[in-house]
């Protein structure tokens, strides 16, 4: 075993030795061979924007206090601080854009093996876009709002706001953070501004970046929002599913295909194909057919929708090749660790890249195009089932561990839940817990998983603390990951650690639900862009209380945070009013300045703020003491 990691993982510890006596680097590894880390970088104080540079601010005072061009560290750690938020908010929003043009090929009959599945969401979604549907067909309706959300990205009046993001928030926040000039107009604009005004020469004052750094983050959020909402369009909104998850998913008779990234175009469609493959897949002596799995966010993506099961979340996607047991990974964009195409060289993994932006040496790219996906998933699993005939036996060592996981809680999932108790009223019956105190507070637990804390162990922890405490408990992404790995998404996980009066709630609306039990202890969102359901729920309780959102006891964690896309994620937290945990340290902390304004100062601009704290036990604390704060500010 290595001993330098616990992991609460009982799949990781138990594969990682063998892949260790084999001979193998994994991301662990590699992270010990890079100690001592940089400690200009994780100070945030190392500028490397022009090549002057580079330059480092000495953190004790004796050496440079600026850099050649004279920017001090208040500038510099802004400056790379919100260049990582426009990473975010592009990678996210690149996603989005996505969708939306496929919306719109779809409405022009141009993507076959598209349709719209859920034609009452577009209806919704037009409306709320304030776009007549009366007298038009799907198609005339599905392009008007592809067009509409095209505007977020064209608009070129910087005085209306990207209609995502207002349509979206309370108006009491709407107005404020307009007020703040940090309401994004487009979202393309805003991520170029950033990398404008972060250019040498440019912005160098602190607080007016940080600024730049909330715009960058709401354009994050307006691309994440019309992501997730256009692709329950096209896929369909998740309803409440039961599946699997952990490496035991992986099947020793069949062909496996592990489809991770993000994006749903392709694994959608690959899930479609896959049936009638299955044959082919018995045929090269599969004995049971295809078995589609998923990594990361695309996992979590099919999961939702389709109840596939997930392998494993970001930081073990190596393991899943290890296991000698995926026959092909399949991947699309983001969070897509490079060593995959180094791991196929010793195992007869198959690794598929298929966005043009996204390639890596060692895998065979297939080049998706949402007109040609039907024979673009196919060449996918043709590979796959080749892959499989080359497997060899002696190296599969599939960890015979799998949670069952009930996922699958959109927005409308939650208040079609909650529509058994009160038909009339979905959120009364929420509402009136919350005021009552049998629900303390909502927590959505998001981000990603990090080699600089032990995977999924802060997730876990603050989890059944908080859950302890009757705070409800929702999850994205990596974090959605390690609670259904951990089987922390069980009936049995709500009657475990749940306290007693959010036990009662989650029984009594599992049970009207049809669920004969509990709803899971941590309701599984989605994937990273779907944070945004957690918005919507939120918004609604607040319009309904007549409140904004930062009065609300609603608190975000990122207990093992990554990712550029995790630094915005928790800036538009922060900027929405809901106070965010991060569990790591942020690479901030070389500017005194810029650490106070994100900890504190932000509080009175805009409610919300960052709650540093690496030990989970003691953030489990501080976010219920944020909990109690907010309850007794609204005197309940
Ligand atoms: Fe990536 Fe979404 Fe982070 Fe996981 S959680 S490591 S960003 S896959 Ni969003």
């Amino acid at each position: 075993m290595n001993k330098d990691y616990k992991f609460v993982d009982q799949a990781i510890e138990e594969l990682l030795p063998k892949v260790k006596e084999a001979g193998f680097d994994t991301v662990w590894d590699r992270f010990k061979s890079m100690q001592p880390q940089c400690g200009f970088g994780e100070l945030g104080v190392c500028c490397r924007i022009c090549w002057k540079g580079p330059c480092r601010i000495d953190p004790f005072g004796n050496g440079p206090q600026r850099g050649i061009c004279g920017a001090d560290a208040h500038t510099i750690v802004a400056r790379n601080l919100i260049r990582g938020i426009a990473a975010g908010a592009a990678a996210h929003s690149d996603h989005g854009r996505h969708i939306a043009l496929t919306l719109l090929e779809v409405a022009e009959g141009h993507a076959p093996a598209y349709c719209i599945k859920d034609e009452k969401k577009l209806m919704n979604v037009a409306a709320r876009l304030g776009l007549s549907t009366e007298g038009k067909n799907v198609r005339q309706v599905a392009k008007e709002v592809a067009l509409a959300t095209l505007e977020d990205f064209s608009r070129q009046n910087s005085s209306i706001p990207c209609s995502w993001a207002r349509q979206t928030i309370t108006a009491e926040r709407a107005e404020k953070l307009t007020a703040l000039g940090v309401m994004p107009h487009n979202i393309d604009a805003v991520v170029a501004g950033i990398m404008n005004r972060t250019h040498v020469g440019c912005d160098a004052d602190p607080v007016n970046l940080l600024l730049g750094g909330l715009k960058g983050a709401l354009a994050d959020y307006t691309g994440m929002y019309l992501s997730t909402e256009l692709s329950d369009v096209i896929f369909g909104t998740p309803e409440p599913v039961i599946t699997t998850a952990n490496l035991g998913v992986l099947k020793e008779d069949a062909v496996n295909i592990a489809v991770h990234g993000h994006n749903p175009l392709l694994s959608e469609i690959i899930c479609d194909v896959a049936g009638s493959m299955d044959e082919e897949a018995r045929q090269a002596g599969a004995k049971e057919g295809i078995n589609i799995v998923g990594v990361c966010c695309t996992g979590n993506e099919v999961m939702a929708r389709r109840g596939i099961p997930l392998a494993t979340n970001y930081l073990s996607q190596e393991m899943a090749v290890l296991t000698g047991a995926v026959d092909a990974m399949v991947v699309d964009v983001q969070c897509i660790m490079p060593s995959l195409g180094v791991l196929q060289e010793c195992y007869h993994t198959q690794l598929i890249t298929t966005m043009a932006t996204n390639k890596i040496p060692g895998a065979v790219h297939v080049e998706f195009t949402e007109k040609t996906a039907l024979e673009d998933a196919r060449r996918v699993v043709e590979l796959a089932i080749e892959a499989y005939k080359r497997r060899d036996k002696n190296k599969i060592n599939i960890p015979q561990y799998k949670e069952t996981a009930i996922v699958g809680f959109s927005a409308e999932a939650v208040f079609a839940a909650l529509s058994k108790l009160n038909k009339e009223d979905p959120l009364k019956p929420l509402l009136d817990n919350i005021v009552n105190g049998n629900i303390q507070g909502v927590a959505l637990f998001a981000g990603c998983s990090t080699t600089r804390v032990a995977q999924d162990h802060n997730f876990v922890t603050i989890a059944r603390e908080l859950a302890r405490h009757n705070v409800l408990l929702l999850a994205t992404g990596c974090g959605a990951g390690a609670f259904a790995k951990l089987g922390l998404m069980t009936q049995e996980a709500t009657e475990a650690y749940a306290g007693d009066s959010l036990k009662a709630v989650l029984t009594a609306v599992g049970e009207a639900a049809g669920l004969n039990g509990p709803l899971p202890l941590v309701l599984h969102m989605g994937s990273c862009v779907d944070n945004t359901r957690a918005v919507t729920v939120a918004t609604a309780l607040a319009n309904k209380l007549g409140v904004d959102l930062d009065k609300l006891p609603v608190v975000a964690s990122a207990p093992e945070a990554m990712s550029e896309k995790a630094v915005a994620i928790g800036t538009w937290a922060v900027t929405l009013g809901i106070p965010t945990h991060l569990g790591i340290i942020p690479q901030v902390t070389g500017s005194s300045l810029v650490t106070e304004v994100l900890t504190d100062k932000l509080k009175d601009l805009v409610g919300g703020y960052f709650i540093v704290e690496t030990d989970p036990l003691r953030a489990a604390g501080k976010l219920y003491e944020v909990i109690r704060e907010r309850r007794k500010a609204l005197g309940i």
